[in-house]
Order: structure tokens, then C-alpha cells, then sequence
């Protein structure tokens, strides 16, 4: 166990600010004492962190292109245990903990959802105990920072590498490895007839590891994650490649070299739910894979553990189709290093590889152009066409008609698939909530599930309670366990007993108290940043997330249109309207133009609004900037009501909507992606809910039907908000609003806004009529709480271990190796 003692603690932490800076506390700026804590606590872990756990029991291997971490600080000192103790020990040495938290670089590694679940499923692998370790990329460019302009969204680099080092990570160049790009390949018998593949005239780039620990939470476990960047090979790899002696020939393809490594890992792409499709993102794909792989195999070497035993001892997780390539690049490691035939490699492979499904978006499905693939990756190339010719050559075996060998092929018209080439090389494929897997089976994938079904599960998500409620809500956190003792730490599903006080009224003043400060701590940030007043009386009614067409950011602004309106059409009466702040929270992919017309559209209504003395202050509209994981935890402990308003089955599961609930807010909801699982926790009682049923979404879009402008049309006061876009009534908007209201009426709302917003905004009046009853709403609040407990990410790995990385592949799987 890692222990503390105070005093030492102060000791080494005036001993470790001498030998990194030479100077005294006093003389130390906030970063500097942010890293000279981290270099302290890491000192603390480093026994527990070699390593050496790895192989005796299964070991995961999770490789996702994002991790959105997050700062680390509070969450590892309370993993620790370490935050009383650390607090109390800097206070006596004149240091504030809460401003040294606040100084720390928050690494934003990742675009949303999928990234952040990443992050959470390290956190819960720690702590539930599993050797579980994450591979991904070191972007030294994070997803960009942003500023509004005269409203509209700019894109500011995210340099969040101060000094270029983060102080939580270690390097071990001892660790570098090398990956290839372009050249060909040459296969040759050896004399005794055995297959020799080599690959010449690569491109060699060097993948040089940052390791990151994990902490879990009350034990001694000690993940990594293995970020990799890419540089130029050193010198000793330099005599291995042909490539540095015969290209690099002139200072200027020196320079041009450097930058083709060094862009790999420069950038994160931007775009969430959406395939960017550019070579240099293949490229990212390909590095931190092959990387990743090649380390795993390293690691087996070096505890003797025989190919054969692969599959007993380590799972590789495939986090959406960005790491697909961990498939072949298996494959190239089994067949070309460690000399087995086809067979053997495959059903080894197939063994070892699980896939996550993110999303049924069809803009999101990867597909590559075989042509770059051929070039680019010339072995992987080859390895996926073997893969599908005999895929391709088993279905047509089965009589399968030519229409459905198309549809389920790997490489159709010369692209290859992505998640077709998961799907036929996972033993397990998941989707991440129940109607998500549902429409995953029935529809999206549903030729894969006729030929395969065993293969496919539902993992509902979940999210790190430790981060987002113990750490961001500590007032929320500490009534829990005086309560109901702390059991519910360790497993959320006690929070269940928090129940038995739905009717102590104490309970539920302290739980209004308590949202109260939140919402004050919040509005103080607000005031600060956005120089925007608002009560803390107010309705504090939140959306954050990723701006997307899908979730409907739209909806919610037109509503707050109507809702002005009716104010000024009453403006003599007085209305009784229940004070509402609207925030909202949203960066918008830098290439997609809808999405910042609607971030444009957001802060003009919120201009219009906002200064208009008629409105009196009862409702305000507040956009902040910049939303990711620290602004979430400052909002989301402070939110009343959580928009969670998608298009019924487009949003595959959500995250923030547990992160909401389990910080009691009451959540206004389609019945889309994990809001069903609220839903069955909580019932409809206890939630607002409205909208088109899957059903009805699916049927739309399959027979038609649906005509936005014959809406429009028959509806007063739809139609006097969406000529709003495009009349001149809110100052600001220019042809943004136009943008908008052609995808609206001219291309006939794909989202169905228009179509959900009378319900929507039935909702949201039964939600001001509730608040008014104060009892009645915190007693919704509690329940809320009380049955979040199945949300916990732990819930959730525990099912992935349990289901599919430690119970391996089935005997179906097994039987259907092709
Ligand atoms: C997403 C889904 O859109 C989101 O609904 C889900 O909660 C997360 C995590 O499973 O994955 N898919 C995706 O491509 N992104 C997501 O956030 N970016």
C-alpha cells in the first residue's frame, strides 16, 4: 500500500522544488509547484507502477485514437487517498491546493464522447484491479482552443505542451520503436521453401513512448497509457534503414523527412463523429497501431509467453474502426516475424481482437481508398486482401446472393471497409448502448448479425463517478456517505439506499443547498469569463457537447426564440415565467459550416435576449467558450435540467447525460441512445421526455412522409421563428441564418427539429411548472441520484471483462474460423 506522512511529504516536496529549479517555494510560480507536486507523487508511485504486473494475469491492451484525460491531479489524489494529507501539508507551507489544480494543463487529446469514455475506461480498468493499458497518440497540438469573434467560432492551436513535456508522463527512449511507410515488398522462398517477406525501401518513423500512469482508486494498481510520438529514428535506428542513407540525400529531403515524421503525431483531427478521410490521418492510424502492436509483442518475448498462448493472455480492444489496422498488423507480426502459416496468425488474431461500434452514423463509417492503402501501407494492403478473398470466397461458398457478398465484403469498389474488416476479425462485437446494439443488429449491420449473432453485445456506457461526482462535487459526494456510509465508492450500485430518504425533507433542502452553491460557484466563473450576470435562482438548464446537427443545439435556441416572443407579445401582463439561464457549451469541427451558423445563431439570440430591458432578466441565454472536461466539471454540478434532445436513434449512447444525472440533475430527453437506460432506472415520472420514437424516425426515413415545410406552413408560431433566421430580427445573423433555414425548410430538416419542437417545448413548460414545487423537484433530484449507480464506468468494464476480454472467444467464434 502507498503510504503518506506529512511531514516527509513537505520535506520532499522542498527537496524536489531544489532539484528541479533551484529556487525556494516562495519564488515558485503556480505551474512550477503543479510540477514539482506531480514529480513528488510520482516518486510515491513509482514502486507500484514497473510494470511488472503485466502477464501474470490477462493483460487488455485498449487502443483508441483519443483519450481525453483531463487533468489528473485531484482525480489521482483521491485515488490515492493523498488529498487530505497533500492539502494540510502545502497549506503549512504557505501553498494553496485548489490554485496548483487549477494550473494544471488540461491534455485535450480527443474531440467528445468516444475520447472520454476512453479516459474513463483507464480510470475503471485501474480500479476495479485489471491490468488494462491504453495505446494512443502524443498530439502535441490538442483539439484547438475556442475564442468567439464577433460570435462567430475561431480555432486557436491548443499548444498544450508547456515546455514541451507534461509532467505526468515518463519517456523511454530505451522504448522507441520504429513503423513503416511506402516502399514494397519483396517475398522470397529460403532454401528450404519457406515464405521470406521483406520490406524494402520504407519509409522509417520513429515511435518513441510517453507513459502516463494510471492510477486505481484504494488499491495498488498502476496502469499505463503509452502515448507515442513520432520524430525521426535516431542514430542507431538510422544503420538499420535504407531510407536515411539513399532518400535523405539532400539537407533539403532532411527537412522534408523531418516534417513527414513529425507530422503524424502533431495534430489531432478535429472532427467528431465525422471521417476526415485525409492520408496524414492513415498515417496516425497505422503509427500508433503498429507501434502499439509491435510493443506488444516485445513485451511476450520478453515473458516468454509462446504465440500459441496469445489469446490466454492478452485481449486487444479496437475503440471504433481507428485502430483496425491492429488487425493486420498482427497478422504481418505472426506471418512475417514469427514465421506461422496463414491459418495459425488468423485464429490467433481472431482470438485476441474486440471492436467497439461508436456510432451508425454513415458519415463516420471509415472506408479508405485501396489505392492509398496500397501505397501508403503496402503490407497492410495485401494482408486485408487476403483477409477478404477469403471472406468473400466463404460467403459465396454459403450461396449468398452477389448483392450481399457486395454488401458485406471488406473491399468493394476500391474501398476498403473498416468496420467490415472489425467485424469479420473480432470475436466480439459491441455496441455502447441498448437501442444502439439494437439498431446495430436489426439495421446498420444486421447481414453481419444474420451470419454471426454470438459475436454481437451491448455494453451500455459509463463514466468515472470518482471524477465526476466525488472530485467535482464534493458537497454532493460527502451528504452521500454521511447518508449511507461510503460503500457506494467502491460500488455505485448502493447509492440505491439513497431512496429511503425521498420523503426526509432535511435531506432534500441540504440537496437543493448544496445545487445552490454549485450553481453560485458557477455563476461566479460565468461573471468572470463571460462578464454575464445570472441568478442562481434561475433554472439553470445546460447543453453541453459537440455541436452536431443530431443533437440539436437548434432545437433548443429556437425554443428560447419562442419563449422571447411571448414575453414581448405580454410584456404589459407580467408573464409568469419561471427565470431560466439557458447555457450552453459546444465547439463545432472547424470544417463543418452548419454548425457554426448554429454557433452563430447561439450568441446573437443570446445578444438579442440577453440586452433587452423588457425581458427583465427572466430568461438569459449564456454560450461559454472553450467547453471540455474542467469547464464540465465546473457545469455540470451546478445544472438543474440536462438537454439531452438528439434525433431518436442517431446519438449512440451519450455520457453526459449519467454525468448529469448522477449530479441530480432532471434530465429532458428524446428516448435516444442511453436516455432509455435513464429511463428504465428512473421512469418517466421522474424524467421529461418527448419526441418521435425510434420507430417513427426510421420509418420516416425509410418511406418518406415527413414535409418540414408543410409545418411551417400550418404553424403560427413555428413559422415566425424560423423567418426570424432570415428577416433581419436578430441583429447579427447574417447569412448563417439563411444556412439554417434552408437545411430547415429547403432540405427538409433532416433532424426532424421542426417536427419535435411543439413537444419540446410541452416539456419544458411541464419543467417550469415542476420547479415551482420545490419539494416534488428535489425529490425527482434524489431519485435521480439514487439510481445513477449503474452508470459507473467500473459497471461497465466489469462487463467487458467479464463478457469478453477475460472469457475470450467463444466456441462459435472458433468454429467459424474461415
Ligand atoms: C460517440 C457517440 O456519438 C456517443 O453517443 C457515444 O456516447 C460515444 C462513446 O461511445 O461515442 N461516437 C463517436 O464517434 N463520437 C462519440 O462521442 N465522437
Amino acid at each position: 500500500m502507498i503510504t503518506i506522512n506529512k511531514k516527509r511529504f513537505k520535506e520532499h516536496f522542498r527537496r524536489k522544488m531544489n532539484n528541479l529549479y533551484a529556487q525556494t517555494l516562495e519564488e515558485a510560480s503556480n505551474e512550477e509547484l503543479f510540477n514539482v507536486l506531480c514529480y513528488v507523487i510520482k516518486d510515491m508511485i513509482s514502486k507500484d507502477w514497473e510494470g511488472s504486473r503485466i502477464y501474470q494475469e490477462k493483460a487488455v491492451f485498449y487502443f483508441s485514437i483519443e483519450f481525453l484525460l483531463g487533468r489528473q491531479l485531484k482525480s489521482n489524489l483521491l485515488n490515492l487517498g493523498f488529498e487530505d494529507t497533500i492539502r494540510q501539508g502545502l497549506n503549512e507551507l504557505g501553498i494553496d491546493l485548489d490554485e496548483i489544480v487549477e494550473s494544471e494543463p488540461d491534455p485535450a487529446l480527443g474531440n467528445g464522447g468516444l475520447g472520454r469514455l476512453a479516459a474513463c475506461f483507464l480510470d475503471s480498468m485501474a480500479s476495479v484491479g485489471i491490468s488494462g493499458h491504453g495505446y494512443g497518440i502524443r498530439y502535441k497540438y490538442g483539439l484547438f482552443e475556442q475564442k468567439f469573434v464577433n460570435n462567430s467560432q475561431v480555432e486557436v492551436p491548443d499548444n498544450w505542451l508547456i515546455n514541451s513535456s507534461y509532467s505526468w508522463e515518463t519517456v523511454r527512449p530505451n522504448r522507441a520503436l520504429l513503423v513503416k511507410y511506402e516502399g514494397k515488398i519483396n517475398m522470397e522462398k529460403d532454401d528450404e521453401d519457406n515464405l521470406k517477406v521483406t520490406h524494402k525501401d520504407y519509409i522509417p518513423v520513429m515511435a518513441m513512448p510517453y507513459d502516463i500512469p494510471i492510477i486505481g482508486y484504494g488499491n495498488e494498481c498502476i496502469n499505463t497509457l503509452r502515448i507515442w510520438k513520432s520524430e525521426i529514428p535516431t542514430r542507431d535506428f538510422g544503420k538499420s534503414s535504407s531510407y536515411a542513407k539513399n532518400q535523405a540525400a539532400s539537407y533539403e529531403d532532411a527537412l522534408k523527412y523531418k516534417y513527414y515524421a513529425e507530422e503524424i503525431s502533431q495534430t489531432l483531427y478535429p472532427n467528431d463523429s465525422n471521417y476526415a478521410g485525409q492520408l496524414l490521418r492513415l498515417k496516425q492510424e497505422y503509427f500508433f497501431v503498429s507501434a502499439g502492436i509491435q510493443d506488444i509483442f516485445r513485451k511476450c518475448r520478453r515473458y516468454k509467453i509462446t504465440t500459441q498462448d496469445l489469446p490466454n493472455k492478452i485481449a486487444i480492444h479496437i475503440n471504433d474502426t481507428h485502430p483496425a489496422l491492429c488487425i493486420p498488423e498482427m497478422m504481418r507480426i505472426l506471418l512475417d516475424e514469427e514465421g506461422l502459416s496463414w491459418d495459425e496468425s488468423w485464429n490467433i488474431t481472431i482470438k485476441v481482437m474486440s471492436y467497439t461500434n461508436h456510432t451508425i452514423l454513415c458519415e463516420a463509417m471509415e472506408r479508405w481508398s485501396e489505392d492509398i492503402m496500397k501505397k501508403l501501407l503496402p503490407r497492410m494492403y495485401m494482408i486485408i486482401e487476403e483477409i477478404n478473398k477469403r471472406y468473400v470466397n466463404d460467403l459465396r461458398k454459403k450461396g449468398y446472393s452477389e448483392e450481399k457478398v457486395k454488401r458485406m465484403a471488406i473491399m468493394y469498389d476500391g474501398e476498403i471497409r473498416m468496420a467490415n474488416l472489425c467485424i469479420v476479425s473480432s470475436y466480439s462485437i459491441n455496441g455502447v448502448a441498448q437501442l444502439h446494439t439494437k439498431l446495430l443488429k436489426e439495421e446498420v449491420l444486421n447481414d453481419f448479425y444474420e451470419e454471426e449473432s454470438y459475436k454481437f453485445n451491448n455494453k451500455t456506457n459509463g463514466i468515472a463517478h470518482r471524477r465526476w461526482l466525488i472530485s467535482s462535487n464534493p458537497e454532493l459526494a460527502n451528504l452521500i456517505t454521511k447518508l449511507i456510509g461510503n460503500k457506494w465508492i467502491k460500488d455505485t450500485s448502493h447509492l440505491k439506499e439513497l431512496e429511503k430518504f425521498v420523503d426526509d425533507e432535511n435531506v432534500l433542502n441540504r440537496l437543493e443547498e448544496i445545487k445552490f452553491n454549485n450553481k453560485v460557484k458557477l455563476a461566479n466563473y460565468i461573471k468572470e469569463n463571460n462578464n454575464i450576470t445570472i441568478d442562481p435562482n434561475s433554472i439553470f438548464d445546460v447543453q453541453v457537447k459537440r455541436l452536431h446537427a443530431y443533437k440539436r443545439q437548434l432545437m433548443n435556441i429556437l425554443h428560447v426564440l419562442c419563449l422571447y416572443h411571448e414575453i414581448l407579445d405580454n410584456v404589459d401582463l407580467e408573464l409568469d415565467i419561471q427565470p431560466r439561464t439557458f447555457i450552453f457549451g459546444a465547439k463545432a469541427a472547424p470544417g463543418y459550416y452548419l454548425a457554426k451558423c448554429i454557433i452563430k445563431l447561439i450568441n446573437c439570440v443570446a445578444n438579442l435576449v440577453n440586452n433587452d430591458p423588457r425581458v427583465k432578466g427572466k430568461i438569459k441565454v449564456v454560450f461559454i467558450e472553450n467547453y471540455g472536461v474542467s469547464l464540465a466539471e465546473k457545469i455540470i454540478p451546478a445544472a438543474n435540467v440536462s438537454e439531452q434532445i438528439s434525433t431518436t436513434t442517431k446519438e449512440a449512447s451519450g455520457t453526459s447525460n449519467m454525468k448529469f444525472m448522477m449530479n441530480g440533475a432532471l434530465t429532458l430527453a428524446t428516448l435516444d441512445g442511453a436516455n432509455v437506460e435513464i429511463y428504465q432506472q428512473v421512469g418517466k415520472e421522474n424524467m421529461f421526455l418527448f419526441g418521435l420514437s425510434a420507430k417513427q424516425v426510421l420509418d420516416y426515413n425509410k418511406y418518406g412522409g415527413y414535409s418540414s415545410k408543410d409545418l411551417y406552413h400550418s404553424n403560427k408560431l413555428l413559422k415566425r421563428v424560423v423567418d426570424d433566421l432570415v428577416n433581419g430580427f436578430i441583429p447579427g445573423l447574417g447569412k448563417e441564418g439563411r444556412e439554417i433555414y434552408d437545411a430547415l425548410i429547403t432540405y427538409n430538416d433532416e433532424y426532424f427539429v421542426l417536427r419535435d419542437i411543439d413537444e419540446y417545448a410541452d416539456a419544458q413548460q411541464r419543467i417550469s411548472n415542476l420547479y415551482k414545487d420545490k419539494i416534488k423537484w428535489n425529490k425527482m433530484s434524489l431519485i435521480n441520484i439514487a439510481n445513477s449507480g449503474i452508470f459507473s464506468s467500473d459497471r461497465t468494464i466489469n462487463e467487458y471483462i467479464e463478457d469478453i476480454w477475460f472469457k475470450g472467444c467463444d466456441e462459435d467464434v472458433q468454429n467459424n474460423i474461415i
